[in-house]
């Protein structure tokens, strides 16, 4: 069984998400965020104190994006994974790695200097600058989803839940109304989808019997 310690819609969700995309059975295990400051026992089992962990015998993973392509891979054949032999092999592990790499890293700069810094630490300015140079780096996605309703092989794949976990995030920071038509318009394809519902009502529903704030992560006030 898949054991995955997560935080209210922090990045771990790009797993939990994945995990009901599939129909994966797993345990969820809750954490309040931050858990390096507010459960000070989790850096015993990830000395890194993020989120996700993700155990899978003795595999042991805190990559979301390479947790995706992982379960992809190890749940297939499955739709949401691209095999070698298909076109867009590459197109997928590159949308699946900008997920985190290009589109969650301005954003974690945002919440910081905008959210979670104490007021006096605040860098409005900073916020702007990287709120900006993200919604930049996603205006790259427009063209590509004005002719096509998914980023690559014609289908949902795990490269979706990557990418979607960071419009998920720019939700929560107010960026979705700077989204270019095509981007919103598959926002809205994302967020309604059987998966993503029943992974957000998981999340709630677990923090809520474990004790946990259900407040997002991306939400939460020092
Ligand atoms: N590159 C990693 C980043 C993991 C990460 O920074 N997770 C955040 C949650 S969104 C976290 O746990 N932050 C708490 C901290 O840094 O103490 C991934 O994609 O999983």
């Amino acid at each position: 069984m898949i054991t995955l310690y997560h935080c209210v819609s922090a990045r771990s969700f790009r797993v939990l998400w994945m995990l009901e995309e599939l129909g994966a059975p797993y345990e969820l295990k809750m954490l309040p965020f931050p858990p390096r400051v507010q459960q000070r026992s989790f850096l015993e089992i990830n000395p890194l104190g993020t989120v996700p962990l993700m155990l899978d015998g003795a595999t042991r993973m805190t990559e979301s994006a390479a947790i995706c392509q992982y379960l992809a891979q190890r749940f297939a054949p499955t739709p949401l994974n691209v095999e070698p032999g298909e076109a867009d092999f590459g197109a997928y592990l590159n949308y699946l790695h900008f997920g985190e790499a290009t589109l969650t890293f301005p954003q974690t700069l945002v919440l910081r200097y905008a959210r979670f810094e104490p007021e006096a630490r605040r860098l409005p300015q900073v916020a702007e600058d990287y709120s900006k140079w993200f919604l930049a780096r996603l205006r790259s996605l427009e063209p590509r989803l004005s002719s096509q309703p998914y980023l690559c092989a014609g289908r949902f794949t795990a490269a979706d839940v990557s990418v979607g976990f960071a419009l998920l995030s720019a939700q929560h920071l107010g960026l979705h109304t700077r989204f270019t038509p095509a981007v919103a318009a598959y926002w809205q394809r994302l967020c309604t989808r059987e998966a993503y519902l029943r992974a957000m009502k998981a999340q709630d529903v677990a923090a809520r019997a474990q004790g946990v704030s259900p407040v997002p992560a991306p939400d939460t006030t020092p």
